[in-house]
């Protein structure tokens, strides 16, 4: 005998219910008028309470069978019903032991997934938590390392290329020195050795003649060198004398160069000599006539250590446009001028990124010929984050 207790709304809905779960062979027991249990019950209409019985001993086998489908598909009606409305489960109480068992299976199974889904809740925040700080973190670093290159105004390019080269770097070190190793790649120290026929271009007062009297004195005194001296710069007044000046003094032959021919001579007439130093009139990078009329004596030294003489206090827009410029002149290295006159070194950087020439020496003041000196990559890295300053 099978007993089960239907709460419905009207006789119809109860027996299309009691038929198709008991049968054709189910009878009503009985039947009365009850309230929705709980608060809601209150407000709402009466319900009718059938309990109707079958004796069917191959129907309950059957059930018995299907017990676990029963019981699956519980679960399942289960959770759609909190997915979707809870609040409005059908209130309907069972009494065989086939839906006890639904009962219990359908609590338990609502305590699983109530704890699955406040576990899934908290792993959920904890991820976010973690996600959040390693953003943070990275930005932090982020922000830290691009202060630093900006501080040393290196520009923005060079700051994208140096942070993409250490994102993407693949030694396994440390930040700073993959940092360091990043700067170093932009300078290449110059291989020219110090004889032959050396010459300087570039603008105007960025201390190119200054440069080849400390050069000139370097040779002379430390070295020992046969030193001689050219000057094609003929164009300010008084820059033959500058030179001349610093000529006797140092006692080396000197000679002024006004035309091509005169160079010509001027560096035969000094063939004993293991250097000859070349100066040249300032020209304006913008005027294409007093470069290519430049090139023409550059060309006709047959030199293979020109020098493009360039001041570190150089507007950033303008370096471009400087390098660029005296590109028709295929110097061969870069000498960068005045480190005295700034406090940052980034410039460095720019210059020699622009350039894309070998560093041959830096200035470091107007004392001829103490303030003159070459730097290692390593040197110029230090510079440019500030481990070391030069005066
Ligand atoms: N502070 C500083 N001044 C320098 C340096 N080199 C040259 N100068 C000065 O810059 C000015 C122009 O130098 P000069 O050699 O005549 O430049 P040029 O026109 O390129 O030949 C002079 O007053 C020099 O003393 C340097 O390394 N540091
Ligand atoms: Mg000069």
């Amino acid at each position: 005998m099978v007993i089960k207790r239907y709460l419905v709304s009207n006789m119809n809905e109860a027996m299309t219910r009691i038929r198709y779960e008991l049968g054709i062979d189910a009878v009503i027991i009985s039947q009365r008028k009850v309230r929705k249990p709980g608060l809601s019950g209150f407000f709402s209409g009466k319900l009718i309470e059938v309990t109707a019985a079958v004796d069917n001993s191959k129907k309950a086998d059957k059930e018995a069978q299907n017990k676990k489908t029963d019981i699956e598909e519980g679960i399942d009606k289960l959770k759609e019903l909190i997915k979707s409305q809870p609040a409005k489960v059908e209130v309907e109480k069972q009494v065989t032991p086939e839906e006890n068992i639904v009962d219990q299976v359908k609590s338990a199974s609502s305590d699983v997934e109530e704890k699955l889904l406040k576990e899934f809740a908290e792993m959920k925040s904890l991820l976010e938590g973690i996600s959040a700080a390693n953003n943070k973190t990275t930005t932090t670093r982020k922000t830290k390392l691009q202060t630093t290159l900006e501080a040393a105004d290196i520009n923005d390019k060079n700051v994208k290329k140096i942070m993409n080269n250490i994102k993407n770097s693949k030694e396994e070190t440390d930040e700073n020195t993959k940092l360091r190793n990043a700067i170093k790649k932009y300078v290449t120290v110059s291989k020219s050795k110090m004889e032959g026929i050396v010459v300087l271009v570039g603008p105007t007062g960025v201390g190119k003649t200054t440069t080849i009297a400390k050069l000139a004195g370097k040779l002379s005194l430390v070295d020992k060198k046969k030193v001689g001296l050219i000057t094609v710069d003929t164009y300010r007044i008084g820059a033959v004398e500058q030179l001349r000046t610093y000529a006797d003094i140092m006692n080396i032959p000197f000679k002024v160069v006004i035309t091509l021919k005169e160079m010509e001579s001027a560096i035969n007439s000094m063939k004993d000599c293991d250097v000859i130093l070349v100066d040249t009139t300032g020209r304006s990078s913008k005027n294409s006539m007093q470069l290519s009329e430049l090139r023409a004596f550059v060309e006709k030294t047959n030199s293979n250590n020109v020098n493009l003489v360039i001041s570190c206090t150089t507007k950033e827009k303008d370096v471009d446009s400087i390098i660029k410029g005296f590109s028709v002149l295929n110097y061969d290295n870069v000498i960068i001028t005045k480190l005295d006159e700034t406090t940052t070194y980034g410039s460095i950087i720019n210059i020699l990124d622009s350039a894309k020439k070998p560093l041959n020496f830096v200035t470091t003041g107007q004392n001829v010929p103490d303030d003159i000196k070459q730097l290692s990559a390593d040197e110029v890295c230090k510079l440019v984050l500030g481990d070391e300053t030069i005066c």
